[in-house]
């Protein structure tokens, strides 16, 4: 396999001398045939390539008017052709993110702690106060108006970064 790889290499090095080539094809006794098959799984592949995505708007991080209070991070994510779980939210200068759900449950308002919220191709999950959210422990040194970038984390290896603009709960109730 080491060998195959090294005669693409020479190859792009060597674009004009093709004699190349087929002088190390014939040193390693390698046949034509496999070498084209190498370079056919690598276009396949490339092809596989197309327009499913996941996609993260609306990003607000609304402070706690307490100090040393929890903050909540909302957004809205869409999946075009994708089923992944969304399984952390990073947020800089954070100690920690926890992904929760509000419930309400027989006249009673208690927060879960969910450890990922899967979603589907064609699904919109919300994250809204009373609803889904990232509970963000230990953010210092952010204000109201700022803007900080959160990552979004997925099983299936993909990260998503949105700009979330942070507002204060008073500004939040007042419409701004
Ligand atoms: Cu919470």
């Amino acid at each position: 396999m080491a060998q195959v790889l090294l005669i693409i290499r020479v190859k792009e090095i060597f674009p004009l001398l093709p004699h190349y080539e087929r002088i190390i094809v014939k040193h390693f006794n390698i046949p034509a045939l496999v070498l084209s098959a190498t370079v056919l799984c690598s276009c396949q592949s490339d092809q596989q390539e197309n327009t499913k995505e996941l996609i993260v708007s609306d990003a607000q991080i609304v402070l706690s008017p307490v100090s040393g209070r929890p903050a909540a991070a909302y957004f809205i994510l869409e999946s075009e052709g994708i089923n992944t779980v969304l399984t952390d939210v990073e947020v800089p200068g954070a100690e920690r993110v926890m992904l929760h759900e509000t419930i309400s449950e027989d006249g009673v308002t208690r927060m879960n702690s969910a450890n990922a919220f899967p979603i589907k191709s064609g699904q919109t999950l919300t994250f809204s106060p009373g609803g889904k959210h990232a509970m963000i422990f230990g953010l210092k040194d952010v204000k109201p108006q700022q803007q900080v970038t959160m990552t979004l984390r997925f099983d299936n290896g993909e990260t998503l970064t949105v700009d979330a603009a942070t507002k204060s709960i008073g500004n939040a109730a007042n419409g701004g």
